[in-house]
């Protein structure tokens, strides 16, 4: 009989939240078995797992269910502290202030992508706007908090990279659907880099698929909060 591998993650490729636990994963070196949820059909381990939310990403770590991709991103930095680069910063200001931009992000983020990409009503320029005026800000944080270094984490990916990064082929693909331009290297020069060169890091290289395959999933499901055309 095969044993249970010991860190499993519930959820589906194109889930923000589900891009962040892969990244952080991948970058700590831990092994995992993805077990992937169907658009439309929560499974039975996921409903279990996160009875409270019933959402994805779940970590499952020696068969105990943790909740909350960000929630796992710190875990998975505490478990594995001893393994690849720290997530979070040593500093307790530094990692508040991470944290202050990362619950800033999934407050702005998600119902203007949403919006954009036709999945939930509402006023389309409204949710532009509020996505690059927060670009805008994200851009300022990014000179100061990267001191002049590649990632918001400094010379590796950390917890604000993965926050926000998760986003990046969420937002090129919206840009594709709507028709607007946000992560544009003339309004965002920084983060327009930090963005190409976060894609094509080791770790983060497989977790963000190319924007082609979010709007063809868009187009095709909605998303799984709200699927239009789930499979059978
Ligand atoms: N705050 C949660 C958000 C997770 C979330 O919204 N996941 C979506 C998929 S992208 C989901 O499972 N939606 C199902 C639902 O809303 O019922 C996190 O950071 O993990």
């Amino acid at each position: 009989m095969s044993e249970t591998p010991a860190v499993r993650v519930i959820g589906l490729w194109s889930s923000p939240f589900v891009i962040r636990v892969l990244i952080a994963l991948k970058l700590k070196g831990v092994e995992y078995e993805f077990v992937e949820e169907v658009v439309g059909k929560k499974s039975e381990l996921l409903l279990k797992s996160n009875p409270v939310h019933k959402k994805i990403p779940v970590l499952l770590h020696h068969g105990k269910p943790i909740s909350e991709s960000l929630v796992i991103v710190q875990y998975i930095d505490e478990v594995w502290s001893s393994d690849g680069p720290a997530i979070l910063p040593a500093d307790r200001y530094a990692r508040a202030v991470e944290r202050f931009w990362a619950q800033y992000i999934d407050g702005v983020f998600p119902p203007a992508i949403l919006t954009l990409k036709g999945t939930d009503d509402g006023d389309k320029d409204e949710a532009a706007g509020k996505l690059s005026a927060a670009l805008q800000l994200l851009e300022e944080a990014f000179v100061k908090l990267s001191h002049g270094k590649h990632y918001f984490g400094g010379d590796s990916v950390g917890y604000l990279d993965i926050a926000l990064g998760s986003y990046v082929g969420l937002v090129k693909a919206v840009e594709k659907i709507a028709g607007v331009s946000l992560l544009d290297e003339a309004k965002v020069p920084n983060l327009a880099v930090w963005a190409d060169r976060l894609c094509a890091h080791p770790a983060v290289v497989d977790a963000i698929p190319d924007a082609d395959k979010f709007v063809e999933f868009s187009v095709k499901y909605g998303s799984f909060s709200k699927p239009i055309n789930a499979p059978k």
